[in-house]
């Protein structure tokens, strides 16, 4: 949803969701009058959890972390204290990450502690998910028990529109929408390398993950979106204790101290 918000007033809700107040937070740029760094935006595209909101340079954005956490498509949600935060330091800790290991990302910097400049992007409407281990949907929806290896691992698409629960595609149907799997493929699998090495040096199973990708206005592909326990199955090696958002789908946990716990351990492993 787009609104012009010239007058900083909040914009409405996206129609059918529980009346929240849009943006969570006050605007980042109320709040770190400080630090300002670009004019006032006035064009915010609100989405489940992440504001996103145009700046003076008119190919970057600022992406802003909500507290709020949802799943099952937007079924169950919730307002947790500390979640926008802790996402995206953690998301901007992992795109240094990538970027550092030559994946090209959207990230540019942190300008504050909860929004990230990134570069303006016409995001692909798939979202792309690697998998090591079965868990999750395709656990409900084949004959693969859960924690069954998955090697070499698997990638898969689904159509990014909660409207129509974000069915799984074939390869046919991503070819007839006009998408070229193939580079989104050959870089998932190598940011699934990437992130499983750091993981298994932190002593967790990356059991699966979700990536989104975008084009710029030169038409180069960049890997975008939010990299966090929001997008990803954690299991720590041994225990099989879950520090991802699995814990608020099934009612299990804490995740805002689970995701504190796995920032701590990306800090003393990068
Ligand atoms: N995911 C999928 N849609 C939204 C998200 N966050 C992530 C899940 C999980 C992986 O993609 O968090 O890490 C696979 O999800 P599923 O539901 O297909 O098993
Ligand atoms: N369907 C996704 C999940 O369960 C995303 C969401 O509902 O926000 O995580």
């Amino acid at each position: 949803m787009i609104s012009h918000t010239t007058s900083h007033s909040n914009p409405t809700p996206p129609s059918g969701k529980k009346d929240y107040p849009y943006p969570l937070y006050a605007p980042w740029w109320k709040v770190e009058e400080g630090k300002k760094k670009f004019t006032v935006p006035i064009e915010i595209i609100q989405g489940k959890v992440k504001t996103v909101f145009s700046t003076d340079t008119p190919e970057e954005v600022l992406i802003q972390y909500e507290d709020r956490v949802t799943a099952g498509n937007g079924e169950k949600d919730a307002i947790l204290k500390g979640k926008g935060n802790v996402c995206c330091l953690i998301s901007a800790v992992l795109f240094e990450y990538l970027q550092d290991r030559g994946i090209r990302t959207h990230y540019l910097s942190l300008p504050t502690w909860r929004a990230m400049s990134c570069k303006k992007l016409s995001i692909i409407p798939v979202e792309v998910i690697c998998r090591n281990i079965a868990a999750g949907s395709i656990v409900k929806t084949t004959n693969i028990t859960q924690g069954t290896l998955i090697n070499p691992p698997i990638v898969e698409f689904f159509l990014k529109d909660d409207s129509r629960n974000d069915p799984l595609l074939t390869p046919d149907r991503v070819r007839l929408m006009g998408i070229n799997s193939q580079p989104l493929i050959d870089i998932t699998l190598d940011v699934n390398n990437h992130l499983q090495a750091l993981f298994t040096l932190m002593g967790f199973d990356l059991v699966d993950f979700k990536l989104e990708y975008g084009y710029d206005n030169h038409g180069d592909l960049f890997l975008a979106d939010e990299l966090s326990p929001d997008n990803m199955r954690l299991w720590k090696k041994g225990t099989l204790e879950k520090f991802d958002k699995d814990l608020f789908r099934n009612d299990e946990g804490d995740i805002v101290k689970a995701y504190k716990h796995i920032l701590k351990e990306l800090r003393r492993f990068i």
